[in-house]
């Protein structure tokens, strides 16, 4: 029997999503069962075929299966303008030999699930598949070893609105079901992948002259849009890798240096807030009475049991990057 971790990831595959999956596809100790296509950033036919092209280029052999493609309630809402046309930086990568594996994603994460009790689940996109799968089965939320969740932003700083990190902004009903379903999630938040988590135009140069392997182009080419609009829209002058980073965590937990563990709430409603993951860093929810209300839900199920990341250790995350596109 494998001693290697088995794990499932959950994607809107656009440009960050498949530097994420190269990762995992290349990371000795992960065993991945499956991808799941969601909708988010992308549409699922077009996620799909991103990371079913980049399953190839890897030389790997994991089934890709179609999921939701779009949130439980709200209107979908895609990121073109962000990752470029194809979602892959329009770089016109040739179409992937295979087509999507048979089976609905969200029975193929039930049955994952429960095939590999322990299993690490990766969420790089919206959470609607594994809402789904929550609603169908919920005793799977404790068969989850970790889940890593590439998604909010415990300070609120936004990156769809002031208030909000995209993916659980774009589906915030079935985020909120996520964080309240015992899941033990591991929430690595935008702003964490910020600054100097970016890669500055010496490390993208670095990537691409030193390294220099078809894996370490395509990451950056892939990108190009993405970088062009992190630049010109949310004045970041590096390369964000949001879920690069969320992966990096996932392999190696101690890159994110400082954890800890809280209630999270997420919200649903506000006009200005939605999708913001309202975290109680202070411990307030059990004994203000004003709040006591609100938060019964999560205070009821027990002590705080989301982890939130803090902090980075960037050059341990660059460096494992780096040994992944080698
Ligand atoms: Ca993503």
């Amino acid at each position: 029997m494998s001693d290697k971790i088995p794990v499932l990831i959950d994607t809107d595959t656009a440009s960050d999503d498949a530097v994420a999956l190269v990762m995992a596809l290349r990371e000795p100790t992960f065993d991945v069962k499956a991808i799941t296509i969601v909708g988010g950033n992308m549409p699922v036919a077009q996620g799909s075929i991103n990371a079913r092209y980049t399953v190839e280029l890897c030389g790997a052999d994991v089934p890709v299966y179609d999921g939701c493609d779009v949130p439980l309630i709200r209107p979908a809402y895609r990121a073109y303008f962000f990752h470029g046309p194809d979602g892959m930086g329009g770089m016109n990568y040739p179409a992937p030999q295979r087509a999507p594996a048979d089976g609905h994603a969200v029975d193929k994460i039930i049955e994952t699930i429960k095939a590999n009790p322990g299993l690490l689940l990766v969420t790089l996109g919206p959470l609607t598949n594994i809402a789904v799968a929550l609603m169908r089965a919920p005793e799977i939320a404790g068969l989850v070893g970790r889940h890593v969740v590439m998604g909010g932003a415990a300070n609120c700083v936004g990156n769809i609105t002031p208030a909000a990190e995209y993916n659980i902004w774009c589906d915030p009903e079935a985020a909120r079901m996520v964080f309240r379903s015992g899941l033990p999630v591991e929430m690595v938040g935008w702003e964490l992948c910020r600054g100097e988590a970016n890669l500055t135009d010496d490390e993208m140069r670095y990537c691409k002259e030193t390294i220099n392997t078809p894996l370490s182009h395509f990451a950056i080419d892939c990108n190009a849009h993405a970088l062009t609009s992190s630049r010109d829209w949310l004045n970041d002058p590096g390369l964000g890798l949001p879920d690069p980073v969320a992966m990096a965590v996932a392999i190696d937990p101690t890159i994110a240096s400082r954890t800890s563990k809280h209630y999270v709430e997420v919200e649903c409603d506000g006009t200005y807030t939605r999708g913001m993951t309202v975290v109680d860093q202070r411990g307030v929810t059990p004994y203000d009475t004003d709040n006591v209300a609100m938060w019964r839900e999560v205070v009821a199920k027990g002590a705080p049991h989301i982890t939130v990341c803090w902090e980075l250790d960037n050059a341990r995350w660059k460096a494992l990057l780096y040994e992944r596109l080698a």
